[in-house]
């Protein structure tokens, strides 16, 4: 490692269902933070760590912020892992969509405001523009909103432009050694990420209720000599959505532990057993002990 090597922090912030762990891992280059088509996917602060010859830049993803935080304690505690995070990083990017601006985003460009250093704005999902030429007027008005460093439209799930971000981001950091081991990705551990790919299919295969209702808890994670065995509590809130998400016959449940375990052994480079269990634990969202004890805590 040389004198100039540069190495800082990066929070990634936005509303709900903008893009931000689908960037985070497009920046990362491996998958990190789990994604999906739902709004309030991310319930975490989660790091995503890239290393280069010369830097390392350690991406900071975070919940989707959103307004209606009074419903409920897993809603609140969010929408604060999210406002926590802009502490002590040197950038923050800030994305929003393609569709413009809307009062959804405002939570997140009222983050961005109070920010200390750079916000760099990504316009994310540039993909669905049909016509390149809306971008300028889209632009415009972003920009008199806040006084962005820089403004960067791209796509995080096809890649376009998604380099230029890097190279902006780059010149951002200060000099300082690597924080993290070159080989690391994240702070997370195995056991974490094993919980996230079951809630990450949840989310994936469920409508309306049911993903909201969810938390993931990992009650065994041992090495065998060749496998991982997993097993793990998808708790819910209801007797129904118990019904709804095992399936006819189990169907559901299977399938969601096919998805995930290939998803694990992705991660984890070796065969998984996975062992799901569906249970009941009526109003743990709103519940601060409950929520503590299943990973969700001020903390976190
Ligand atoms: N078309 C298109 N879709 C995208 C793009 N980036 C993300 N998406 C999709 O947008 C949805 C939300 O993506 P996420 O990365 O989970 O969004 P998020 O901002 O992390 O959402 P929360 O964690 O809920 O705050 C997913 O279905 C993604 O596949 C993009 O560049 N183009
Ligand atoms: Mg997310």
């Amino acid at each position: 490692m040389t004198d100039d090597f540069r190495s800082g922090f990066v929070a990634i912030i936005g509303r709900p269902n903008a893009g931000k762990s689908t960037l985070l891992n497009r920046l990362v280059g491996q998958k990190v933070s789990i994604t999906s088509q739902r709004p309030q996917t991310t319930r975490h602060r989660i790091l995503g760590v890239h290393t280069l010859p010369q830097a390392q830049i350690i991406y900071v993803d975070t919940p989707g912020l959103h307004r209606g935080e009074s419903d409920k304690q897993l809603s609140r505690l969010m929408n604060r892992e999210a406002r926590t995070s802009l502490e002590g990083v040197d950038a923050v990017v800030l994305v929003v969509t393609a569709d413009g601006w809307t009062e959804r985003d405002e939570p997140a460009f009222e983050l961005a405001r109070g920010a200390e250093c750079p916000v760099i704005l990504a316009i994310n999902k540039i993909d669905r523009l049909k016509n390149r030429e809306r971008l300028l007027p889209l632009i415009e008005d972003l920009r008199q909103r806040l006084a962005f460093a820089e403004i960067v439209p791209l796509s995080a799930r096809g890649g376009d432009n998604v380099p230029e971000l890097e190279k902006i981001i780059l010149g951002l950091l200060p000099e300082h050694p690597a924080y993290f081991e070159a080989e690391q990705i994240t702070d997370r551990s195995d056991r974490f990420q094993a919980a996230e790919f079951v809630r990450e299919q949840v989310f994936r295969s469920f409508g309306e209720e049911v993903p909201y209702a969810v938390a993931v808890e990992i009650t065994e994670f041992r090495d065998e000599p060749k496998h991982q065995h997993i097993e793990a509590v998808i708790w819910v809130e209801k007797e129904g959505q118990k019904a709804i998400l095992i399936g006819k016959g189990g169907a559901s449940l299977k399938e969601i532990g096919r998805r995930a375990r290939l998803e694990m052994q992705k991660a984890f480079g070796r065969k998984v057993y996975l062992g799901l269990w569906v249970k009941v634990r009526e109003g743990w969202s709103n519940d601060v002990r409950a929520l503590k004890s299943l990973g969700y805590s001020e903390e976190g």
